[in-house]
């Protein structure tokens, strides 16, 4: 195994010449990069050069030396998707071969070879091969058991190589803890805005997921006990057998008012009635995302909540990562203002969903993971979504001080 080494400075000068008198000229570059110097999650001031390569064995011969510099450049090449230019015989194509010379002109010179195999290269030297790096190695298959989608534990993987020295990349705890810091901060949590009374909280989404029961939780941690807030439940287009009845025993058990409404002039009614209300629940009943004229409908129908009404998303946990992206789009026909995670109880694998809700930009609010009213609900936070992910180690009291538990009834106070 040659020993690799990984040098930083402020100018390409300052690196080599450090190379120089550190390694002398076993040192071999393979390649370098500009990297921002370390600050908060991109916002990043001076830059910064750094060097990476390897020592070379004192009995290495020059031929084995370009053997493996070939190799590397191969891996480069191949990991960035770019076909293996051809290899000059001359003694100039050994640009990689870079002894660290002495004079001002030899530094001038390796400057410009460096520059040359960075051209001919086409390297995104954000993107060198994992293999040197064990500890990213084994965090891409940690996040692949968490299910996460390529490209985001892609984005992941090429934060920290351009955040973090080849050494701190060594160092697993570092590197694990700031992969739940970046993924803490890839979702966004909703954020209800003060609106005028009554608040009118539509939940729509696939059938079985869990919306009327989570109305019913909504329901009662926000209208029994010591919240007091005056809710009402409206439940739409509730033909199917069993629907009505349903949110019906939930409301008499919690003396909630219920109302039942199959069209918009229904709808429209009972929410003028319920104008002296703090919150109106509307429970819809679900609807396939492969059926688009009846999503249609329902939203033409919901229209009747007026322009304040927000509408949220219910999402179950269980969803295959293959419908996941289909549903969301279906369902962007009622500009959803968040998505409500059920089911979480239901599958240790949440990297999927929260890889769709990194990309779509779409803020998390609640989390639900279990039948029983109300206990099973909880507002979403980034500590909740981690305490899901299996195997991630990560410095839980700092995250906590970052990220306070949220209240689950604030919003509607
Ligand atoms: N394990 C688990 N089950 C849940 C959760 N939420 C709801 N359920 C169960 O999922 C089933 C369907 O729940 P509903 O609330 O009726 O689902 P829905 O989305 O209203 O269904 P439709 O109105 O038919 O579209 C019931 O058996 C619930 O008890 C949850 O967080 N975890
Ligand atoms: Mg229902």
């Amino acid at each position: 195994m040659p020993q690799y080494f990984s040098e930083r400075g402020k100018s390409h000068l300052e690196v080599i010449e450090r190379i120089k008198s550190k390694y002398g000229d076993r040192a071999n570059i393979q390649f370098h990069k500009t990297i921002p110097a370390p600050g908060i999650m991109g916002l990043f001031g001076k830059v910064n050069f750094e060097y990476r390569g390897y020592l070379r064995n004192d009995n290495e011969t020059r031929a084995v030396q370009r053997i493996r510099d070939d190799d590397s450049r191969a891996a480069i090449l191949a990991a960035n998707g770019k076909a293996i230019p051809q290899v000059q015989t001359t003694s100039e194509s050994a640009a990689v071969d870079i002894h660290i010379p002495g004079s001002e002109e030899q530094i001038g010179e390796v400057l410009k070879e460096l520059r040359d195999l960075k051209g001919q290269l086409a390297i995104s030297a954000s993107t060198p091969p994992l293999e040197p790096f064990p500890v990213l190695a084994e965090l891409s298959e940690l996040m692949d058991k968490n299910d996460f989608d390529k490209a985001y534990t892609d984005s992941i993987l090429e934060a920290l190589r351009k955040r973090f020295s080849a050494a701190d990349l060594e160092n697993r705890e570092l590197v694990q803890h700031e992969t739940a810091v970046m993924i803490a901060g890839s979702v966004s949590y909703f954020q209800p805005e003060i609106a005028e009374r009554p608040r009118i909280f539509i939940l729509v989404g696939p059938t079985g997921v869990g919306k009327t029961t989570t109305i019913a939780k909504l329901a009662a941690v926000n209208g029994l006990s010591g919240n007091k807030s005056d809710v009402r439940i409206i439940t739409v287009d509730s033909f199917r057998i069993g629907a009505r009845a349903q949110v019906e025993t939930y409301g008499e058990i919690m003396g909630i008012p219920v109302n039942a409404v199959d069209d918009y002039d229904e709808l429209r009614k009972q929410i003028i009635l319920s104008s002296d209300a703090d919150l109106i629940l509307v429970d819809t009943i679900g609807k396939s995302p492969r059926d688009e004229s009846r999503i249609e409908e329902m939203r033409a129908l919901l229209s009747a909540c007026g322009d304040t009404a927000e509408v949220h998303l219910a999402l179950s946990a269980t969803t295959k990562t293959s419908d996941l992206k289909q549903i969301m789009t279906r369902f962007e026909t009622f500009s959803y203002r968040s998505v409500i995670l059920t089911k979480l109880d239901e599958t240790s694998r949440i990297g999927n969903l929260v890889s769709a809700l990194s990309e779509s930009e779409t803020p998390l609010s609640y989390l639900t993971d279990g039948q029983s009213v109300p206990v099973d609900i909880a507002v979403a936070s980034p500590l909740r979504l981690l305490s899901r992910l299996k195997g991630l180690e990560y410095r839980l009291a700092e995250l906590e001080e970052q990220y306070p538990a949220a209240d689950l009834t604030a919003a509607w106070r």
